[in-house]
């Protein structure tokens, strides 16, 4: 039997990501006030080898051959997100021209390549000044600050840009930042959490229904970090764990993007607990109004679980620790963690897992494809997929990653076959375009099609070179998928 060739829709967007605080560098010029990852990165021990973001990989400097690159590479689209505290220094108020113009060079020097910009607008750098002013996302007057940040970029970049992302992951960096103190503010406080969550839903919603009143034309969504949860065995108790799981770590964010409700379950627990966050009707009312267009998906893994360790109304049994893993939260020793109640994660024994312990399941991606859809009806951005290594430059200058290669061909391949079922997707976004900082794991751990000549102790000379993946990612555009056939 021949193999079908592999071809994907016309104007599939393919592309690749960053993010401000991971590329740009500049944390400081032309009026730049300081983001709440600017302070966090610089407590003693909370990023590694004290890495951050002051100089990254001098993006901000280096944007043109960057983007000379991305069309080099044959890209159609690239997802970045813009710094709120280049816009409005104070988060909120006056409007620094001086960032606004660098972001309209970047979407000229997108567009007039034919490349489609997708802009983020928050991926995790809060203006410090409003963390200090109102207390962050645990305010609702940052609220009234966000939005007029999106009206400042609504206005001015509605006409060029036709996708935008809200929130990158909010599962991520609200779980990070205020449970497990390894992201800013660095709290550990679940109900703080929750009620942190539920304004950024807020924030979420009202920035859906200004765009959808300033810019009809665009298209809207957040991008949610998403892996399917599977059950250890078909043991009943296990599947009813894995459901308990998918909505404890993927229905509490979608549901309330999509249909305005947290899922009833986890919320009834949540309470019971004493943590669920205060729904008022008029939140209801603005959670129910606002609809994405599409869903942005970051895909790297997803989790496995069996039944839960304790029956539900036993509060006094140990509880159990897993490593923390941004996107399976695992219950702690130090609180009550709803966790207890609902799953306890297991290993996969099907799976390998890269360099830093990261599952690798390309057939999930598949799965968690068709089961978003199914659920939620909304096209599809994949704005993140990739594969953290260490790679290693050769004396002769190349960067030599096959592991990259098959790590996204398997997953393309995936992505094809949730197409072949019936999924829209639109595009595809390898994280990352360059080398960047990773946020705790500093610039050993690279994702990119293109190395940046720097580590964690020296900028040395942040030299671009394109690695393996760079040409076999170029093949792959340029047939609009062909390639993947062969291999
Ligand atoms: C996602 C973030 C990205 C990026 C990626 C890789 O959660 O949206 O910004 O960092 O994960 O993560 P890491 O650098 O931790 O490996």
């Amino acid at each position: 039997m021949t193999k079908e060739t592999i071809t994907f829709p016309k104007d599939f967007l393919w592309g690749a990501a960053s993010a401000a605080y991971q590329v740009e560098g500049a944390y400081d010029r032309d009026g730049k006030g300081p983001s709440i990852w600017d302070v966090f990165a610089k407590i003693p021990g909370k990023t590694k080898n004290g890495t951050n973001g002051d100089i990254a990989v001098d993006h901000y400097d280096r944007y043109l051959e960057d983007v000379d690159l991305m069309q080099k590479l044959g890209m159609k689209a690239y997802r970045f997100s813009v710094a709120w505290s280049r816009i409005l220094p104070a988060g909120e108020g006056a409007v620094n021209e001086a960032g606004i113009a660098f972001y309209a060079r970047l979407i000229k020097a997108l567009k007039d390549r034919g490349i489609e910009p997708i802009l983020t607008l928050y991926h995790w750098d809060l203006p410090q000044a409003l963390q200090d002013k109102y207390g962050g996302w645990e305010s609702r007057q940052t609220i009234d600050a966000f939005i007029q940040y999106c009206r400042v970029l609504f206005t001015r970049f509605g006409k060029d840009v036709r996708y935008w992302v809200t929130f990158n992951e909010q599962n991520v960096f609200t779980g990070l930042g205020y449970r497990w103190a390894s992201h800013p503010p660095n709290v550990t406080d679940i109900k703080r959490m929750y009620a942190a969550n539920h304004v950024v839903n807020l924030a979420n919603a009202a920035a859906i229904n200004l765009f959808h009143e300033l810019v009809p034309t665009g298209q809207i969504g957040p991008s949610f970090g998403y892996g399917e949860v599977y059950p250890a065995t078909s043991d009943p108790a296990d599947v009813l764990a894995a459901l308990n799981a998918n909505e404890f770590n993927n229905a509490w964010w979608l549901d309330i993007y999509c249909r305005g409700h947290y899922p009833v379950r986890i919320f009834r627990l949540l309470t019971q607990m004493g943590i669920a966050p205060t729904v008022t009707d008029a939140d209801t009312a603005l959670l129910t109004s606002a609809q994405p267009d599409f869903l942005g998906i970051n895909y790297y893994h997803g989790g496995t679980v069996a039944r839960p360790t304790v029956a539900e109304t036993d509060t006094t049994a140990e509880k159990t620790f897993a490593a923390i893993d941004p996107y399976m939260m695992a219950a702690d020793h130090d609180q009550d963690s709803p966790e207890h109640y609902l799953f306890t994660s297991v290993e996969n024994p099907h799976l390998q897992k890269t360099e830093f312990g990261w599952e690798i399941d390309p057939v999930g991606f598949r799965v968690a494809l068709r089961s978003v859809y199914e659920k939620y009806q909304l096209p599809i951005i994949v704005t993140e997929n990739g594969l953290g290594a260490y790679d290693q430059l050769t004396p002769t200058g190349e960067i030599h990653d096959p592991y990259r290669i098959t790590y996204l061909r398997d997953h393309l391949v995936q992505l094809y076959g949730a197409l072949q079922d019936g999924v829209p997707v639109l595009g595809y976004c390898a994280w990352s375009f360059t080398d960047l900082l990773s946020w705790l794991n500093g610039y050993a751990k690279r994702y990119g099609f293109i190395y940046v000549n720097r580590d964690d102790t020296s900028e040395k000379t942040l030299t671009r070179i394109p690695k393996d993946s760079f040409y076999w990612y170029q093949n792959v555009i340029r047939s609009n998928g062909a390639t993947l056939t062969e291999q």
